[in-house]
C-alpha cells in the first residue's frame, strides 16, 4: 500500500520464521560491547526507545565508528546478508537502490516508549530508508516535509511489516506515538516492540 508518494507499508513482509531469526540477531547485537543504550539528546533529554547500531553508530546528530555517546567501543559491523534483506526489501517497495545498505539502527520500544516527530537526515544518500518491525504493534506517524504537525497518517504497524521511505517521502517527518503492549504473536516471545532501519550511508 502506498501511504505517500515513496512511502509504501508492506504487511506481513517477514514470515514467522525470519521474524525469529532477526530478533535472535537482535537480542546478540543488544549484547555489550557497543550493545544497547540509552540516547541522549543534546537538550538534556533521554529518548524512550532504546537504540543500538551497526555498520555506523549514530548519535544525535551524525554518525561515528565508535559509540562516542556510550561505552566507546567500535560500532558492531554491518553484516552481509542484512545488505541482501535491504536490498530485497527496497525492490519490493519498486525503488531503485541507489547504493549498498551499510548502516542498521535497531530501536527497542517497551509499552511506554514512544519517538517523536523526527525527519532522518544524517545519512549523505538518497536511498530509500527500509524499516522492519517485530513485536508489539504501534501507531507510526507518518507526516509531511514540511512541518512537524498535521496533515499526517496514521499506520499501524505490526510484527513483520515492513515499510520503505523513497523519493518524495525520505524526508518527512516521521515518528511513534503509541505501543500497544501485549499484542505481540505469542509464539515470538518478544515483549515490547522492535524496530530495524537499514540504510545507505552515501559516506
Ligand atoms: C521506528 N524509526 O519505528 C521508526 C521507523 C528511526 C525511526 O524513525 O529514525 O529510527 S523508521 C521510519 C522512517 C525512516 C525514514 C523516513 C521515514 C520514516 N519517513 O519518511 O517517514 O522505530
Ligand atoms: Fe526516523
Amino acid at each position: 500500500t502506498e501511504i505517500a508518494p515513496g512511502a509504501m507499508h508492506v504487511p506481513d513482509w517477514l514470515d514467522a520464521a525470519r521474524q525469529r531469526e532477526l530478533l535472535g540477531a537482535c537480542r546478540d547485537w543488544a549484547r555489550p560491547p557497543a550493545g544497547l543504550r540509552t540516547v541522549r539528546t543534546p537538550g538534556g533529554g533521554t529518548m524512550t526507545a532504546r537504540q543500538v547500531c551497526l555498520g555506523r553508530h549514530w548519535y544525535p546528530y551524525g554518525y561515528a565508528n565508535t559509540v562516542v555517546d556510550g561505552d566507546g567501543s567500535p560500532v558492531k559491523p554491518f553484516p552481509e546478508w542484512l545488505g541482501e534483506l535491504g536490498r530485497q526489501a527496497a525492490g519490493t517497495a519498486a525503488y531503485e537502490c541507489a547504493g549498498d545498505y551499510d548502516i542498521a539502527l535497531v530501536n527497542f520500544y517497551d509499552a511506554d516508549a514512544r519517538m517523536g516527530m523526527h525527519r532522518d537526515s544524517d545519512e549523505k544518500s538518497a536511498a530509500p530508508v527500509v524499516s522492519l518491525s517485530l513485536g508489539d504493534t504501534c501507531v507510526f506517524r507518518f507526516g509531511n516535509t514540511a512541518t512537524r504537525t498535521r496533515p499526517y497518517t496514521d499506520v499501524e504497524l505490526r510484527s513483520g511489516d515492513l515499510f520503505v521511505f523513497g523519493g518524495a517521502s525520505r524526508l518527512a517527518y516521521h515518528g511513534v506515538s503509541r505501543v500497544y503492549a501485549g499484542t505481540a504473536p505469542p509464539e515470538l516471545g518478544l515483549t515490547g516492540r522492535l524496530n530495524i532501519t537499514l540504510r545507505v550511508s552515501g559516506f
